[in-house]
């Protein structure tokens, strides 16, 4: 890295520090495709780094990307927690009401959600959910040999999130699709970008036709959602926007987290022993899985004054990516954060964020995560990949497209 005295538009402070500057591509799909040594550049280069390719600044440390994340009156999510400043360019889609707003309007939105997606509510799915892992994880150890992606990741959560939504059967393939375009919709227009966005308009007709109310279940979580707006707490256009969230925030996420938690114990044996001989080490395992591997790997925020991080004055109105993935990993925080270990205490971790925008849905990729685990923890002895798995580039999602694994019944 060189080092620079405030480089970029913000103006250096009264004490100039030295800036590390990084001609890195963090949407590359070199980068994208193996980040850790990349991450390990950018931690020890500073607190903060500036990103000379998009004019951005980073931070891959811990303690910064916390102060970011929690600061939400100084790093605002309004302008897009993507690439693009939405003062300046216009969003791809309708923001958010929840990701991409600050307080006083995120508030209420995000007390009805949080009140949706409730531990007694999420309890409530336990049973059907566990019900579907044990069926199709009991078929996969059967087989002996099977993808843990192809067959288990990308087939569980659509058994059983499109049914706890109340989604009509109908057009469910568009959900993957629409969770890529939202996640690659973070990035720059790269590659990714456009080719998630191949198919548009269409598969945005059919999220938008299914948030209406007529179109969702009763007894789901988006009839759930609309329910709010007869009591006034949000209007009838809020609702719609907020089954959006649940469609775009829900399927993928939970896809790749599990599909990483697999692969990455597969590749530990003495690992999987543990949680096999306690299946109790599930929910643990899922959760050190997502410190490990971590499903959203990036997000932005974007100042809305002059403010210090780490030392390094940042002018107002800059765009920062929050690496996520990295301060998972960061020494300063966690013992040999390179190694998977199922015990350990892995609170602090902030794969599903910190603060006000802290994942709203979390119980229900907790309890998705537990229940595979589990079921699977029961039946199999051991775990081994057969095969490398193939990463599966997103500008904002870490994962695997497949990871082929070997299963010993137990
Ligand atoms: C927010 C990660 C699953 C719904 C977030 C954020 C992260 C995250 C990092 C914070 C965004 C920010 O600070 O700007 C994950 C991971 C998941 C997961 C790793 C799976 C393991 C889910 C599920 C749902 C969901 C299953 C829905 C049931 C949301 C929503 C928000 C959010 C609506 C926005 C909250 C707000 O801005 O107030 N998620 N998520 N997520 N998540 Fe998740
Ligand atoms: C949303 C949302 C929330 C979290 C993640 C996300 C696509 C979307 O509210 O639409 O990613």
């Amino acid at each position: 890295a060189t080092t620079s005295s405030g480089p970029g538009p913000s103006v250096p402070g009264p004490v100039p520090v030295p800036v590390p500057v990084l001609d890195d591509d963090p949407f590359s799909v070199s980068f994208l495709a193996d980040p850790y040594p990349r991450h390990e550049r950018m931690r020890e280069a500073g607190p903060v780094v500036w990103l000379s390719h998009y004019g951005i600044w980073a931070s891959a440390r811990h303690e910064q990307v916390v102060t970011a994340l929690t600061d939400w009156r100084a790093f605002s999510s309004a302008s897009g927690v993507g690439l693009a400043d939405f003062r300046k360019e216009k969003p791809w889609r309708v923001p958010s009401l929840l990701l991409e707003a600050d307080p006083p309007d995120h508030t209420r939105v995000r007390e009805v959600m949080t009140e949706v997606l409730s531990s007694r509510r999420v309890r409530g799915l336990r049973e059907e959910f566990a019900a579907v892992a044990e069926s199709l994880v009991g078929d996969l150890v059967e087989r002996g040999t099977f993808d843990a992606v192809r067959d288990l990741a990308e087939v569980f959560p659509l058994r059983v999130f499109p049914d706890a939504l109340g989604l009509p059967e109908e057009g469910r393939e568009n959900l993957m699709p629409y969770g890529g375009m939202a996640f690659n919709g973070f990035g720059p227009r790269n590659d990714l970008f456009h080719e998630a966005m191949a198919d548009a308009p269409r598969i945005q007709e059919w999220i938008n036709e299914s948030c209406r109310r007529e179109n969702l279940a009763a007894g789901g979580l988006g009839q759930d959602i609309w329910a709010f707006a007869d009591t006034g707490r949000i209007t009838p256009e809020q609702a719609a926007m907020l089954v959006r969230s649940l469609l775009s925030a829900g399927i993928d996420t939970t896809v790749y987290a599990i599909g990483n938690a697999l692969a990455a114990l597969a590749a530990h044996p003495g690992q999987w022993a543990r949680v096999h001989e306690n299946p109790a080490l599930a929910k643990l395992a899922f959760e050190e899985a997502i410190r490990f591997e971590s499903p959203v790997q990036t997000f932005f925020r974007t100042t809305t004054r002059a403010v210090d991080l780490g030392g390094v004055r940042i002018g107002p109105g800059e765009k920062i990516l929050l690496f996520l993935g990295a301060a998972n990993r960061d020494p300063r925080k966690w013992i040999n954060p390179h190694t998977l270990d199922v015990t350990r205490r892995t609170a602090g971790h902030v794969g599903f964020g910190t603060g006000i925008h802290a994942c709203v849905g979390q119980q229900v990729a907790r309890l998705e995560g537990d229940v595979v685990l589990t079921a699977l923890a029961r039946r199999a002895a051991m775990l081994s990949p057969t095969a490398a798995p193939e990463p599966r580039p997103n500008n904002t999602l870490r994962g695997f497209s497949s990871a082929p694994i070997r299963v010993e019944k137990a």
